[in-house]
């Protein structure tokens, strides 16, 4: 064996991505065109799950190679499993491409994996640096620790925890609060703070949140975050399945070398965010993030129209016995019940500027999730429905009945998430959601008919809030979608 590590390396049939793999890569992988050793770290990022990988940092990645400023420390809360992958990585990990060619992309940006739950020091070191200029944040919907008014909810034991020890934070929310005070009291200028997750208004919910938890020991601290952090509002959109083993082995072929954790997507993406920033940012328009004073109208069409038929393929696709999504779009009755979904019930309460085109919007949607080198489970999109429905389609449902139209579509998929929770219970199958518990109790009690059932899951406020249960229209609507799924076939349930 020669002494040579690089040559090792190849003679090693183990052998993983890492900085001196990087050399070796075959011409048509693309890699960072920075020096890894030259790069400084100005964003932490809260959350580094598969989607962070995929879109923040991959964006990152680009500013990187006109300005060495921008790498990326990325903070696990809890598990070590990224770290743990990526550490003997030296942080490289590849992003394949699903497109008609599958493209691969090794990214350096992540400069830096820490876990806060072994070394809370470090990870509140970082995030108190005075370089750390930008936090982002994929925590999910759950990571917010809202109640069912978008409010923060003190009765979280994660926000309970970091009531009792605001120097050792347990929660995302915890952890900012801990490292504005220090920057405060070291007279260092806040970081921007950008949610990156599927949530109306995730940038103002998530100020709102870190606010009130200030507030609740220290008003002075509360009153100076409301005045000089900025929590832009952001709307970011790529399908990311989650990685398999197909990946691995996939990737594995095409370096040459392991990669202990890769991440796919699919070639769209897109981030757009609020105009508004309260410390240095990189040149977004440069590596092609939309910057703009609202938000709003996108972040709406994507959570409503992309988001809302997401998971609607999901469980109408699981209750037909599909998989993928692309399984479900290729069921006839389930594509053309999403695409009249989208185009006759969410698009009317979806408003937009005139110069944005929403039946395109649609058709382009749709156009994704037919990406014939995607395998996206619906399995994926179904965990945490708890926390997704209510901004993807129950938002959508009061809009419609504001406005007296019909919900018979609407309530459907609504209905497929109820039965979906009793299949998972009958077949001893974990229900992934926060409120597991919640939602099994309210499906040991159900008997199967419309009328009894419906009314046990509604009663849980915390996703259906207090004024759906007491909608005659709404709870008519879904008991009736709910009897037609348990007895017709789903195709002639969704036919009629
Ligand atoms: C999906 C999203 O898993 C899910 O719930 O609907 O992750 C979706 O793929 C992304 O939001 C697309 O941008």
């Amino acid at each position: 064996m020669s002494n040579d590590p690089v040559a090792q390396h190849d003679e090693d049939s183990s052998a993983h991505l890492d900085v001196n793999a990087l050399k070796q890569l075959p011409a048509d992988i693309q890699r960072p065109r920075y020096p890894l050793d030259t790069i400084d770290i100005g964003v932490a990022h809260l959350g580094p799950g598969a989607f962070h990988r995929a879109h923040q940092a991959w964006f990152f990645d680009d500013a990187l190679n006109h300005d060495t400023r921008w790498g990326v420390s990325a903070i696990s809360l809890k598990t070590a499993s990224l770290r743990d992958a990526l550490a003997p990585q030296n942080g490289l990990y590849t992003v394949a491409v699903l497109d008609a060619t599958i493209r691969d992309r090794v990214i350096g940006a992540l400069r830096e994996t820490l876990v806060a739950s072994e070394d809370r020091q470090r990870a509140l070191a970082r995030l108190s640096a005075a370089q750390t200029r930008i936090v982002t944040l994929t925590i999910t919907e759950k990571g917010y620790c809202l109640d069912a008014d978008g409010q923060l909810d003190f009765s979280h034991p994660d926000i309970r925890a970091d009531l009792a020890a605001p120097h050792a934070p347990s929660s995302s929310i915890g952890y900012l609060v801990a490292a504005l005070r220090q920057r405060r009291e070291r007279g260092i200028k806040p970081f921007s703070v950008i949610s990156c997750d599927n949530l109306s208004d995730n940038g103002g919910k998530l100020g709102r949140a870190v606010v009130a938890l200030a507030g609740a020991r220290d008003s002075d601290l509360a009153r100076w975050i409301e005045a000089e952090v900025a929590f832009p509002r952001s709307m970011v959109d790529s399908i990311v399945p989650a990685t398999d083993a197909a990946l691995r082995e996939r990737v594995a072929a095409a370096l040459g070398v392991e990669d202990r954790w890769p991440v796919q997507r699919e070639a769209f993406a897109q981030w757009v965010i609020e105009d508004r920033f309260c410390n240095d940012v990189p040149d977004w328009t440069a590596i092609g993030v939309n910057i703009t004073r609202d938000v709003a109208a996108f972040e709406r069409a994507k959570l409503r129209l992309l988001n809302g038929a997401h998971s609607t393929l999901a469980y109408l696709g699981l209750l037909a016995g599909h998989e993928t999504v692309l399984q479900a779009m290729d069921d006839t009755a389930l594509a053309i019940f999403v695409e009249n979904l989208m185009r006759e019930d969410i698009s009317p309460t979806v408003s937009v500027p005139a110069d944005f085109d929403l039946d395109g919007y649609i058709g382009s949607v749709l156009a994704r999730f037919r990406n014939r080198a995607m395998s996206h489970a619906l399995a994926q999109i179904a965990w945490d429905g708890s926390q997704k429905l209510p901004f993807r389609l129950l938002a959508t449902i009061r809009d419609a009945l504001i406005e007296n139209r019909s919900i018979k579509r609407l309530c459907v998929p609504i209905a497929a998430w109820l039965h979906f929770i009793r299949r998972a219970l009958a077949a001893q199958r974990v229900l992934v959601d926060p409120l597991a518990e919640m939602l099994n109790a309210a499906a040991r009690r159900c008997d199967g008919s419309g009328t009894h059932d419906v009314v046990e899951f509604l009663d849980i406020g915390k996703i259906f809030g207090e004024d759906l249960p007491r909608d005659p229209r709404f709870v008519a609507a879904l008991v009736r979608a709910y009897d037609r799924l348990a007895t017709l076939s789903i195709d002639e349930a969704l036919r009629r």
